[in-house]
């Protein structure tokens, strides 16, 4: 069966994962789950009015685009047996500027700008782009980069949580300031792992702290949490506006 599977080109390096391959393992199921996030909210977007279809709509994309680099990193992991770091800022610098649209679609309905969307966008390709710099180009210099990334990280914190996007959030009131204060809560508590997975693979830094866990498998479980949980809370937010609109409706 083996020899039979890596005839097949699209399972070349994959029946090379071993038992006990726990980064592996959770690069295959991590590609598994994202898709079956992005059928489910590609399938179930119609079902919404045109408001909220385009925040589904978005939180399927953001699920697809990681399912495919989960596609790609699994076999890079498998086949070359490193970190696909490349993949993962790649993934990244796409799926997280469309997790700051996702603030600015359910802020739409309390009048949020187009500028907001424009910072928060802006404030995370920062936070990428020099984390980037500091986890592949410039090692010795990852304090630095880490630094520049990491002020980015915390000013996107505050404008959700004390700025602008708070101020409309509290002025729709109702499902859109639940949502709000829980994707708030994705942003401070869940993204945290990232830069905390950073200074863990920084060596010299806090090596060993996830007692030889390897930083894939924390960042993949990191991303499941991330994407597809923060779809899921949009999801809920959709369905909670649309039944308290059908029943004001009857
Ligand atoms: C789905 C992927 C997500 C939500 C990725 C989020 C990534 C971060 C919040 C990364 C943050 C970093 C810092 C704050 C400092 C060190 C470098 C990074 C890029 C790991």
């Amino acid at each position: 069966m083996k020899y039979f599977l890596s005839s097949l080109p699209l399972f070349a390096d994959v029946s090379k994962i071993a038992n006990d391959d726990y980064v592996g393992f959770t690069f295959f199921v991590g590609c598994m789950a994202m898709m079956a996030a992005s059928a489910f909210f590609f399938l179930s977007m119609n079902s919404f009015d045109r408001k909220w279809k385009t925040s589904i709509l978005v939180s399927g994309l953001i699920t697809f685009i990681a399912a495919v680099h989960y596609w790609y990193m699994r076999d890079y992991w498998a086949g070359v047996g490193e970190s696909p770091t490349f993949f993962r800022y790649v993934d990244w610098v796409l799926t997280v500027p469309l997790m700051c649209v996702e603030f600015y679609l359910i802020l739409r309905v309390a009048g949020a700008k187009k500028s907001l969307m424009w910072k928060l966008i802006f404030l995370s390709v920062i936070m990428l782009v020099t984390g980037y710099l500091g986890e592949a180009v410039y090692r010795d210099a990852a304090w630095l980069w880490g630094l520049i990334s990491g002020i980015a990280y915390f000013a996107i914190v505050y404008e959700i949580w004390f700025g602008g996007a708070k101020k409309l959030a509290e002025a729709a009131g109702g499902s859109i300031l639940k949502a709000h204060k829980t994707l708030c809560w994705f942003v401070l508590v869940g993204w945290a792992i990232y830069p905390i997975g950073y200074m863990a693979g920084t060596p010299g830094w806090y090596e060993g702290i996830f007692g030889g866990l390897a930083m894939d498998v924390v960042y993949n479980i990191g991303d499941a949490i991330n994407k597809i949980g923060f779809g899921l809370v949009v999801y809920g937010a959709a369905v909670a506006a649309t039944s308290s609109t059908a029943s004001a409706d009857s």
